[in-house]
């Protein structure tokens, strides 16, 4: 029988090692959190990426206190975690039935975005909606075609205009979706251009034309992040932050990462929920997060 929580289990042991196993490992048979053993705890929750400030916020909370005791160190990680994760709400992607939903998919090049969308399209296709994914990055060669393929493979239909403007594949979607009364519209972006700055005024002049003709029916704004790059993930975010608004992250490649802890960090440093959870390669590798099942995964 498939079991969801062994799964979980297995894709988050690298994390589940780097970022309590080896502090538990270090800490718990110490008599008392001594400077040494703070510095050690620190330098443990650093390396399992989970950010400097935040590594310090913890252990600062450790320091020149006697009610919580080495021994304790596991509890005090899993209640820390838990209240992170509780900050930033329901982590169910938004979805309203008998409407069109709109999910905007960014990120940096190679995250994952354009497989996102294949298993999203997938996943909806199964509920038996109707799916329509906007090709919108005319700009790397192959990548309409990528996307074409992930649209035959799990059946869902496109709007691909090779090389035209993404703005206005984007607008020629809308105006189909709205029209025949599509469920969902999944919107593949370009992940690099030939700099930072067009790439980012690429993606609001995008999202412009989804204000301007569909505001209500934005459903989310997905950042894709490759749980590999863990704190540079958290760099990313904020530059796209900045410019498109975002409502959720969706982690790829989580399957065989021991940088999980980003998890953590993108709900500490900027309020974001992982709603989505990429474990693999292929179309049904996509999971829903849920922060209970990722703690009780962490600190079984
Ligand atoms: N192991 C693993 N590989 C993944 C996952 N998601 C995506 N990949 C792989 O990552 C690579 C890049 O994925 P893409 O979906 O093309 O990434 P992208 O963000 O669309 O890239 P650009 O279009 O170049 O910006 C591919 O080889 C995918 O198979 C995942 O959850 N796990
Ligand atoms: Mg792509």
């Amino acid at each position: 029988m498939f079991n969801f929580f062994d799964k979980l289990k297995n894709t988050v042991t690298k994390t589940a090692q780097a970022l309590v196993g080896n502090v538990v490992d270090t800490v718990s048979d110490e008599e008392e959190f001594s400077e040494f053993v703070l510095d050690d705890m620190e330098d443990l929750l650093i390396s399992a990426d989970l950010g400097v400030d935040y590594a310090a916020e913890l252990v600062d909370k450790l320091r020149g206190q006697n009610k919580i005791k080495p021994s304790q160190v596991k509890e005090f990680l899993q209640n820390e975690f838990e209240k992170i994760l509780e900050t930033t709400g329901c982590s169910e992607l938004n979805y309203k039935e008998n409407e069109l939903n709109i999910y905007f998919i960014t990120g940096v090049n190679g995250a994952g975005k354009t497989t996102l969308i294949g298993k999203l399209a997938y996943k909806f296709k199964e509920n038996g909606k109707r799916v329509l994914i906007a090709a919108g990055d005319t700009f790397r060669a192959a990548a309409e075609e990528q996307v074409d393929i992930w649209s035959k493979r799990s059946g869902a239909d496109i709007v691909r205009r090779d090389k035209a403007d993404p703005a206005s594949v984007v607008y020629e979607a809308i105006q189909k979706g709205l029209k025949e009364k599509y469920d969902v519209i999944l919107v593949d972006t370009a992940g690099r251009l030939q700099n930072k700055y067009n790439l980012m005024e690429e993606l609001t002049k995008i999202k412009n034309v989804i204000d301007k003709n569909a505001a209500e029916y934005l459903r989310e704004s997905i950042l894709v992040i490759d749980a590999n790059t863990g704190q540079n993930g958290l760099q990313q975010a904020k530059v796209f932050k900045e410019c498109v608004n975002l409502s959720s992250v969706a982690l790829t490649k989580l399957d065989g990462s021991a940088k999980g802890a980003i998890v953590l960090a993108i709900a500490k440093e900027l309020g974001l929920p992982v709603k989505l959870v990429g474990v693999g390669e292929k179309m049904e590798d996509l999971k829903d997060f849920n922060s209970k099942e990722f703690i009780n995964a962490l600190f079984e």
